[in-house]
C-alpha cells in the first residue's frame, strides 16, 4: 500500500468513526424531542439531524459539481422525519463516498479537482474528503450539544 492510500485509509477510518459515533446519538434521541429548537433563529434537531445525515450524500454531489438547484432540490428529496431513514442515509451515503473515493487514481485522488457551486477555485478530492470529515464533525458537535440541553445522559465518550 502506497502512503497516499494508507493516509486514504485512515481518513476512511475516521470516516467510520463519524458514522458510527454520530448514529448513537441518533440513536438516543426520544420522538418527544425531534421539534426542540434552542432558538427561534436556530434549526430544530429535526433539522439538525437531517443536515448532518446527508453530509455525506450531499457534499459527494457537490464536490461532483451539480448546480446549486440540484443540491436544494436533493436535501429535500432526503429529508425526512423517519428515524430508521436518517440512519440509513447515513451509512448508504458514507458507503458511497467511500466507494467514489476508494476508486479514484491515487493521482485523481491528490490531484483531480472540482469546483463547488459557491466557489470559484476547484477542490481537490483528497482535500474535500476532509472538508467532509470537518463538517461531520461541526454538526455532530451541534448534535452532542442538543442533546446536552435536552438533559441526554451523553458525554465525551459518546464522540470515540
Ligand atoms: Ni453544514
Amino acid at each position: 500500500m502506497t502512503a497516499i492510500c494508507q493516509i486514504r485509509q485512515h481518513l476512511f477510518e475516521e470516516l467510520d468513526l463519524m458514522v458510527r459515533t454520530t448514529a448513537a446519538l441518533i440513536e438516543k434521541i426520544e420522538d418527544k424531542d425531534w421539534h426542540y429548537q434552542p432558538q427561534s433563529a436556530m434549526r430544530t434537531l429535526l433539522e439538525v439531524v437531517n443536515h448532518l445525515v446527508q453530509i455525506p450524500t450531499v457534499d459527494l454531489a457537490i464536490i461532483q459539481e451539480q448546480d446549486e438547484i440540484s443540491i436544494r432540490k436533493l436535501e429535500k428529496e432526503l429529508f425526512t422525519d423517519n428515524a430508521t431513514e436518517l440512519l440509513n442515509l447515513l451509512h448508504s451515503g458514507a458507503d458511497r463516498l467511500k466507494s467514489y473515493m476508494a476508486a479514484l487514481t491515487v493521482e485523481d485522488f491528490v490531484h483531480k479537482t472540482g469546483k463547488p457551486f459557491y466557489s470559484q477555485e476547484g477542490i481537490a478530492y483528497s482535500k474535500w474528503l476532509i472538508e467532509i470529515l470537518t463538517h461531520l464533525s461541526h454538526h455532530r458537535s451541534q448534535l452532542f450539544e442538543y442533546l446536552k440541553e435536552l438533559h441526554y445522559n451523553v458525554n465525551m465518550f459518546d464522540l470515540y
